[in-house]
């Protein structure tokens, strides 16, 4: 295939740098903890590496502040230790892709140092300021995604400015040439060190208009995203994933269309979003639907069926561990990862790992506010207490959909703290780290870990799982899971039950028939037959040519 690129056929995994490998004892994870996993990595299989963030940051949102987009947090090492990271993993075949922050950078930027001391210098301009309202408040009642106004008052200069996030993440004023040009040239600068592309923090944010109100995909989006391409992008063998909270199938391929010379493909969310309460948001409990996550899944893969590409998720550290939040970390834990982890690599695009789901991590089920250490879920527990809903309450939605269920320390053995630091983490483990881990799970030949090294193999191996076209099958059924990947005489049937409960399936007979077993959660199954029961959580797929 002429227009294959490397990422086509790659799975790839997010290390959140934290919570990864702690080499040194300090609590933190650190990059040469990173590089003594590299081998649980390539056994693993995957294409690259994402890396959140690892650049010189006060930690005020974990590194998605940025104060140095050239150096790197002393807390996970150096320059050079990076330089080798990028070297080791090479050696290893797998790519480095890095996190670009751009909407913001951290309050203590050398930039924002300088801007809001006064309004005479460069710098100044690269970020949003807005004169205080008549009463001296703030310009408008915009409110931060962290919680608090999106404004904030510098005394020195007598001029509020903009923060979509915490005060501590000042938006940078991407309408300032100059602004626009040290960001090409930064990232120029770590791609000539060898990283092979980017994940773009909430991209979709930095065309925005704050005097019109449009943030999501305000009316610049595109023209700079096509200026960063010329500029940087062009002509390199990388890869780069947008993540937008707001993009649409009606605007998803204004990002990834192959001919829009923008962005490879787009973290969107309409998926996710299906879980969460539509008014009281993430910490509002709500029951899942299947129909509607089936629903937006298909209508990616029918919206890049021909153009564009759908990067493939259901974890990452902003979200709940996915066995939890979508099916069952007690009974059926292992049954129900290995079918979360065959619905989503067996479509078509790129998938993508948070660390631990290879292992089935769960939630982490802490029963305290002080055991929480996420900005976002401390901000909205002061909030939400103060607006009169009930701590205990609180704590469960948290418990089902605060950042820090993902955060937790990467469970790699029964030791001490899951065996990633053997100081004090600084977040603490999941309790459940002598049972689930990764040497316990990497010695079950039954284990998940085995079975995502099947369906990453799968993807490399076979044609139609990269290439092949996604029919949905019984998009209606609320308990089953299931669709076919078609390539010219061939096709590839998923079937996943989707509940805790045996469950019969009747199959349309045009999709019956025999073949050869691809994967299987449970007792390997060669043919799609018209009536099926599925035991609970079962998930498998047959190959028919
Ligand atoms: O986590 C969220 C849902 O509660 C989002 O609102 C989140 O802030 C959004 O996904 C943007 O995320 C990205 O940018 C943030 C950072 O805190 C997240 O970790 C990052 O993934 C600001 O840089
Ligand atoms: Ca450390």
């Amino acid at each position: 295939r002429q227009d294959e690129k490397w990422w086509h056929r790659a799975t790839a995994y997010q290390v959140y740098p934290r919570s990864f490998a702690d080499s040194n004892g300090d609590g933190v994870g650190d990059i040469p903890g990173i590089v003594s996993k590299l081998g649980h990595l390539s056994d693993l299989g995957i294409g690259f590496i994402w890396l959140s963030p690892v650049f010189t940051s006060p930690m005020v949102d974990n590194g998605y502040d940025i104060s140095d987009y050239r150096d790197i947090a002393s807390e996970f090492g150096t320059l050079a230790d990076m330089d080798h990271l990028i070297a080791e993993a090479r050696a290893r075949d797998i790519g480095i892709v890095m996190d670009l922050v751009v909407n913001h950078s951290s309050s203590l930027h050398e930039w924002f140092k300088a801007a809001r001391v006064t309004r005479d210098c460069r710098e100044h301009d690269y970020y949003i300021w807005r004169d205080p309202a008549p009463d001296g408040g703030p310009p408008d009642a915009a409110s931060a995604a962290f919680g608090g106004p999106a404004w904030t008052y510098v005394e020195e200069v007598g001029q509020y400015y903009y923060h979509h996030f915490s005060p501590a993440q000042p938006d940078l004023n991407w309408q300032n040439p100059a602004l626009r040009e040290e960001i090409y040239d930064m990232m120029r600068w770590w791609l000539d060190r060898g990283i092979a592309g980017f994940r773009m923090d909430v991209i979709s944010l930095i065309g925005k208009d704050v005097d019109a109100g449009l943030y999501e995909e305000g009316p610049d989006l595109h023209k700079f995203l096509q200026e960063m391409h010329r500029e940087v992008l062009d002509g390199r063998d990388i890869v780069t994933i947008g993540e937008s909270w707001s993009v649409s199938p009606e605007t998803g391929l204004l990002y990834c269309g192959r001919d829009r010379g923008e962005l490879d493909m787009v973290f969107e969310f309409s998926h996710i979003r299906e879980g969460w309460h539509p008014e009281r948001g993430k910490f509002a409990p709500k029951p899942f639907d299947l129909r509607g996550f089936k629903r937006a899944l298909f209508d990616w893969q029918d919206l890049t069926e021909s153009d564009g590409w759908h990067a493939l998720f259901l974890s990452n550290h902003d979200l709940p561990r996915q066995v939890s939040f979508y099916a069952d970390d007690g009974a059926h834990r292992v049954a129900a990862a290995k079918m979360l982890a065959t619905v989503l690599h067996l479509l078509r695009g790129t998938p993508f790992i948070y660390q631990g789901e290879e292992i089935g991590m769960t939630n982490a089920r802490f029963e305290r506010i002080d055991q929480y250490r996420d900005l976002e879920t401390l901000n909205h527990f002061e909030e939400q207490i103060a607006l009169g809903v009930d701590p205990a309450e609180f704590i469960a939605g948290a418990n089902r959909n605060s950042r820090d269920n993902a955060r937790t320390p990467m469970q790699w053995s029964d030791g001490a703290h899951g065996g990633f630091t053997s100081g004090t983490p600084w977040l603490e483990a999941n309790a459940n780290a002598p049972i689930i881990n990764v040497e316990g799970d990497k010695a079950d030949p039954g284990g998940i870990f085995s079975h995502y090294r099947k369906l990453i193999a799968l993807r490399r191996e076979h044609d139609i799982v990269t290439h092949g076209r996604t029919e949905p099958l019984l998009p209606d059924d609320p308990a089953i899971f299931a669709y076919r990947r078609v390539q010219e005489e061939t096709c590839a049937v998923v079937i996943a039950n989707f509940t805790g409960e045996p469950c019969d399936v009747c199959m349309p007979e045009a999709v019956c028939g025999a073949g050869d077993a691809l994967i299987a959660s449970h007792e390997p199954r060669a043919a799609i037959e018209p009536m099926m029961t599925l035991a609970p959580y079962e998930s498998f797929a047959v190959l028919i040519r």
